[in-house]
């Protein structure tokens, strides 16, 4: 209360513009599957002093003085990463999930080599060696797909690819891929190759810790992830690798990519992990995974087409060409009545990539306000009065309705917002 007074008074358009935020984020049906709602904890821990402190180098070898604390911290976070994913080593630095791939293919390969992703307009990430991206830009990349029938990564390919080319790298992961990434599959293909396997899970890092999805760690080299989509820390990333990459890793890291780590997002990421050791956590992946089913489900039954045919994971990607509508129509539509989803290609998109066939929805922050089957179900009915009814206001204006009555029966950051109301 007194930090937020403090705000209000020096900076009031800021304070404004966090009161505008968390309203918008109580007020509104979350869909972007890369987001969610981080506790109070990780909240309090990134508002720290721990900001203040400058700690280049790693616990116990840093090259600034006064990191008693700040050693304590981050060491807490290595420890309950490793423990959370059954990693040999961790790096918590890495400030972004870019940013740790970054660093994986520095520490593996040098630039100039050749690397393999999957293509962004199957599932993959710009950071997967997208040419406008740095990884496009420093390595020489040939990209892999998903199967034109299946809509899944295309093994049979990858390996013919792989054997041709021959790369260095052979990156496993995907930011719009709803069904399992085999992590074996790709180190078979990786060691007949001579490759390494960096799998990154920004994505799905919430369901691995909880055995709800394939884990690469067994297999992968290097893991990489952001912290804050399913993990549901706050916004970063993390590095996991096998013991004798993790010199490399380390120095990769600092001095090599990023200089003073941030240690109040270092804090708050150990926050997540001791809450992602729960009981409550891994009954909050299952229901993720269980609400996806179940809005895909119901968004199949009102006749949309499922790309891959649905979900096992936290995502969906529905194709709209069967109503005849496109992603970027379909974002604005129900982003005016409260639904706030992204545009996505869909494999072999006729469209371009900022209009698109395809909208992204995922379930991991509409769960971590303990909604369910039901109001999975509920949303379905509604994303589907919107997109049949697009540019009608009176429609829009019931979706809006409905959305107020079941945002104010979940709420959200009910105190911070109480004590907003009342500076
Ligand atoms: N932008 C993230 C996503 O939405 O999946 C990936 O970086």
């Amino acid at each position: 209360m007194e930090n937020e007074k403090i705000l209000k008074k020096t900076d009031p358009e800021i304070f404004d513009v966090i009161k505008g935020e968390t309203n918008r984020e109580h007020s509104t049906l979350e869909l972007i599957a890369s987001e969610n709602f981080c506790s109070e904890a990780v909240l309090a821990a990134l508002g720290s002093v721990l900001t203040n402190k400058y700690a280049e180098g790693l616990p116990k070898k840093r090259y600034y003085g006064g990191c008693e604390f700040v050693d304590i911290g981050e060491t807490l976070a290595i420890e309950r990463a490793k423990q959370l994913f059954g990693a040999d080593h961790a790096n918590v630095q890495p400030h972004s999930g870019t940013q740790a791939n970054m660093i994986a293919y520095y520490a593996l390969a040098n630039p100039g080599d050749t690397i393999m992703g999957l293509n962004l307009s199957h599932g993959g990430h710009l950071s997967h060696g997208h040419p406008i991206n740095f990884s496009g830009k420093y390595f020489k990349v040939f990209h892999y797909g998903v199967n034109p029938q299946t809509e899944v990564v295309d093994y049979v390919e990858l390996r013919k690819l792989a054997l041709e080319h021959k790369p260095k790298i052979i990156v496993s992961g995907a930011s719009a891929h709803p069904r399992f990434l085999y992590f074996d599959k790709f180190q078979e293909i990786c060691d007949e190759v001579g490759a390494f396997q960096v799998a990154d899970i920004a994505h799905t890092a919430g369901l691995v810790a909880a055995g709800l999805h394939p884990s690469p760690i067994p297999y992968a080299d290097v893991v990489t992830t952001t912290t804050h989509k399913t993990l549901r820390g706050p916004r970063g990333a993390i590095i996991m690798c096998k013991a004798k990459h993790a010199e490399a890793i380390d120095k990769t890291t600092f001095p090599g990519m990023q200089g003073g780590p941030l240690e109040h997002v270092i804090a708050a990421k150990a926050v997540a992990f001791k809450e992602a050791l729960t009981d409550d956590f891994k009954a909050y992946q299952k229901q993720v995974v269980a609400n996806a089913k179940a809005l895909a489900d119901e968004i199949a039954k009102l006749g949309y087409r499922l790309v891959a045919g649905g979900t096992d994971t936290h995502l969906m990607l529905v194709d709209l060409r069967s109503k005849n509508i496109t992603g970027r129509d379909a974002e604005n539509a129900l982003g005016k009545s409260g639904i706030t989803v992204n545009r996505n290609t869909i494999p072999f998109d006729p469209q371009k990539p900022f209009v698109t066939s395809g909208i992204r929805l995922g379930t991991p922050a509409l769960t971590t306000r303990g909604m369910k089957e039901f109001e999975m179900k509920k949303i379905a009915g509604l994303i589907d009065k919107v997109l049949s009814n697009i540019d009608n206001e009176k429609v829009s204006e019931s979706v809006k309705a409905e959305i107020k009555q079941l945002t104010e029966s979940f709420p959200l950051y009910k105190e911070r917002r109480r004590i907003y109301d009342t500076l």
